[in-house]
């Protein structure tokens, strides 16, 4: 029996990035792409309807309020899913690559798989310093406070959905993916990493690119760390 794949990608303004990850990603293993608009002021919408998704909208912005909104589309459908995939819309990571992050669960009992970039193919400039240097802390305080083992909070992943719906995910911004890991860790969840490639976005950023977003987000991902303690 093979297992209901969904993908959710949370877009902000993603209008020449959504398409090409919604025509890259493997049509025979995955059953539907949700793309969650976060308040687009761009053609973002039109363009996943075209590209054939399903397109959601969430007026107020945040990450993980988008990522919520998805999750929460899938629980009210009637086939739900098996696996959920969360990719970005901005077409940095290879969504051909889904096939590896779904394997572990499928074949090996995986709960939860993270794409690391670290430990896969990262074209120059695809990362900012501070990024990566906040990456390695982040992972570094998971395992010396959770005793959890990542290289990376990536936002390429693959989680068994009766999982994901059980951890209990709260976090409505940045915070979200190493929400995710902490829980997972926290709930004895069967974690791995595979490699991703990871390569310049196509658009504007809107965290890592600039001071404010670099910023908000680091706070938030460490004040997280803290408070599930
Ligand atoms: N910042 C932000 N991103 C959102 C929001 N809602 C959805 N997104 C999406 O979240 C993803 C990550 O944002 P990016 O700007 O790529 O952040 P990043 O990967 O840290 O930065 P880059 O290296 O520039 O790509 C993109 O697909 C955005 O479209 C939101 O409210 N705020
Ligand atoms: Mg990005």
């Amino acid at each position: 029996m093979s297992l209901i794949v969904k993908v959710i990608i949370p877009a902000f303004n993603e209008q020449n990035g959504v398409g090409n990850v919604i025509r890259d990603i493997p049509g025979d293993v995955v059953d539907e792409i949700i793309v969650v608009n976060n308040a687009s002021t761009d053609e973002t919408e039109r363009v996943a309807r075209e590209a054939g998704a399903t397109v959601l909208k969430e007026e107020v912005k945040g990450y993980g309020r988008a990522c919520l909104k998805g999750m929460e589309y899938v629980r009210s459908s009637v086939d739900k899913a098996d696996i959920i995939v969360f990719i970005d819309a901005d077409y940095s990571d290879y969504p051909q690559e889904m096939t590896d992050l779904i394997r572990p669960i499928q074949e090996n009992g995986m709960d939860l798989v993270i794409g690391s970039r670290a430990l896969g193919n990262l074209e120059k400039g695809s990362m900012t310093p501070q990024q990566i240097f906040g990456n390695w802390l982040a992972t570094r305080l998971l395992k010396l406070l959770y005793g959890i083992k990542f290289t990376d909070l990536g936002p390429f992943r693959a989680i068994r959905y009766d999982r994901l719906m059980a951890i209990g995910m709260e976090d409505k911004t940045y915070g979200w993916t190493v929400e995710m890991q902490l829980k997972a860790a926290k709930n004895g969840l069967k974690c791995t990493e595979v490699p991703v490639s990871y390569r310049k976005r196509i658009g504007f950023s809107k965290i890592s690119g600039t001071v404010k977003g670099t910023i908000m987000a680091g706070y938030k991902i460490i004040w997280t760390i803290f408070k599930y303690l």
